[in-house]
């Protein structure tokens, strides 16, 4: 039997004899002010599922509310709740989404094109999305809550060593259009989550070419400009 992923078995019934196909509720929490709400808004907009979204700002402390913390211990968004099912963590949330899809076609379907995918979800928590946090913080989170965290006294720090290191590893694995070849995947939506706050940081675009470049082809992207915040597009 083919492989079929557990939320497509679980959205088909046979009802005497005839196959129907059962919508789940899929409601997505959060608020697009958020890098990773918008990563998975927008692999939801260019997968074409429908969802509802339940408008969560954490930066005016709507992630600690008693029914929030219900759904999300740690007060983050996103969080996704299908039926009856919770699922946290962006990474996590995309790749659901990915196979809820019948094509699952920004997951690949053999598993080396998947562990090909996988590895970069893994560095864009574990690396890319902790170094530009600490770099880009100050800026963002003085965007995010003028009236309470100090503006910064100095440019983001692009050369600093860390973060150096993870842009040239990005830059010199850009070779193709996309993160993992000739077509795009879940890799490309998820690292590209944090460049949401490149414009505001002043991001050194011009020393990193292939960046540029991919940056410029998820721009073209209905479903990623469309997620874009006001917040963030000057
Ligand atoms: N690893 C989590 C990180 C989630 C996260 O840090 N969310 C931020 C917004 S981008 C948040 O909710 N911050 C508020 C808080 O931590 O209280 C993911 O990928 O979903």
């Amino acid at each position: 039997m083919p492989y079929v992923p557990a939320p497509v078995i679980e959205k088909l019934c046979f009802i005497e004899g005839f196959l129907l196909i059962m919508k789940k509720n899929i409601k997505i929490h959060g608020s697009l002010k958020s890098a990773n709400f918008r990563k998975v808004v927008a692999v939801a907009r260019y997968l074409g599922i429908e969802y509802s979204h339940a408008s969560n700002d954490v930066y005016k402390g709507e992630g600690q509310t008693e029914s929030y913390l219900s759904i999300n211990k740690l007060g983050q968004i996103p969080t996704l709740v299908v039926d009856n099912d919770i699922i946290t963590e962006s990474n996590a949330i995309i790749i659901y989404l990915s196979e809820y899809s019948r094509t699952n076609e920004l997951y690949a379907s053999n598993p080396s094109s998947q562990t090909a995918i996988n590895q970069w979800l893994f560095w864009e928590s574990s690396q890319w999305q902790p170094v530009l946090s600490k770099v880009m913080g100050t800026h963002v989170g003085h965007k995010l809550l003028p009236s309470v965290l100090p503006a910064p006294t100095s440019p983001v720090d692009w050369d600093s060593p860390d973060c150096m290191k993870q842009m040239s590893y990005l830059e010199s694995s850009l070779k193709n259009d996309w993160l993992t070849g000739a077509n795009i995947s879940l890799a490309d939506f998820s690292i590209a989550a944090m460049t949401t706050y490149f414009k505001v940081c002043e991001f050194p675009f011009h020393a990193y070419p292939n960046i540029n470049r991919w940056y410029g082809s998820m721009n073209d992207l209905q479903s990623w400009k469309s997620t874009e915040s006001q917040t963030w597009s000057c």
